[in-house]
């Protein structure tokens, strides 16, 4: 499961820099299944200007320290074990190290996610942000902060997404809804969580 040489595509964005490793997780479809009963799965709660609202989309969250995220306080979970031979991939393709990872299972067409930077302050300066992808192609879309660019990108299944540099100053991305019919989708999203600091 190791591709520290395997190949990728470099996106130079304005403002921000995305590598992609298309074929990195050579076994991915017989890691579906196992991904959907293995790991803690639940549907998220957001708070937004005071209100909560259901996440559309399943989730799920491993890491070692605690995260806020939309407001919601993730705490310490400890890893399942069939994610980290992931995770030593990606921090072996990518360079990385990485200390949490938040899933997400988009069951259908419906399921997606809003346009979002993941730039909170524990994700320290200029947030690594490292997907895998299995299952159904979504398209997963760029929008910079200008109002002008964009860009789209459609992992594939078993595909590698590394967002770097200063991406998530610049940029927010998001999955939009579809009335097609689509599969389920599973994105692994490793981050590194800085450590509380001692007072
Ligand atoms: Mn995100």
């Amino acid at each position: 499961m190791l591709f520290a040489e395997a190949p990728f595509q470099q996106v130079d964005l304005r403002n921000g820099s995305l590598r992609y490793f298309e074929d990195f997780i050579p076994e991915h479809q017989s890691l579906l299944e196992p991904l959907k009963t293995a790991l803690d799965w639940y549907q998220g709660d957001v708070q937004l200007f005071g209100r909560h609202y259901k996440t559309p989309r399943l989730q799920c969250w491993y890491g070692d320290e605690a995260y806020t995220y939309s407001n919601v306080r993730l705490e310490p979970r400890t890893w399942a074990d069939m994610l980290l031979p992931l995770k030593h991939a990606v921090e072996q393709g990518s360079g990385y190290r990485f200390n949490s990872m938040l899933g997400n299972w988009y069951q259908h067409g419906q399921h997606g996610m809003g346009f979002h930077a993941d730039n909170e302050p524990e994700l320290g300066q200029n947030p690594v942000v490292a997907m895998l992808t299995f299952g159904y192609a979504r398209d997963l879309r760029f929008k910079h902060k200008n109002g002008q660019d964009q860009f789209t990108i459609t992992p594939q299944s078993g595909s590698l997404l590394v967002m770097e540099g200063e991406t998530q100053h610049y940029w927010r991305h998001g999955i939009a809804k579809s009335a097609r019919q689509m599969g389920e989708r599973i994105s692994l999203t490793f981050r590194y969580i800085l450590p509380p600091s001692k007072p």
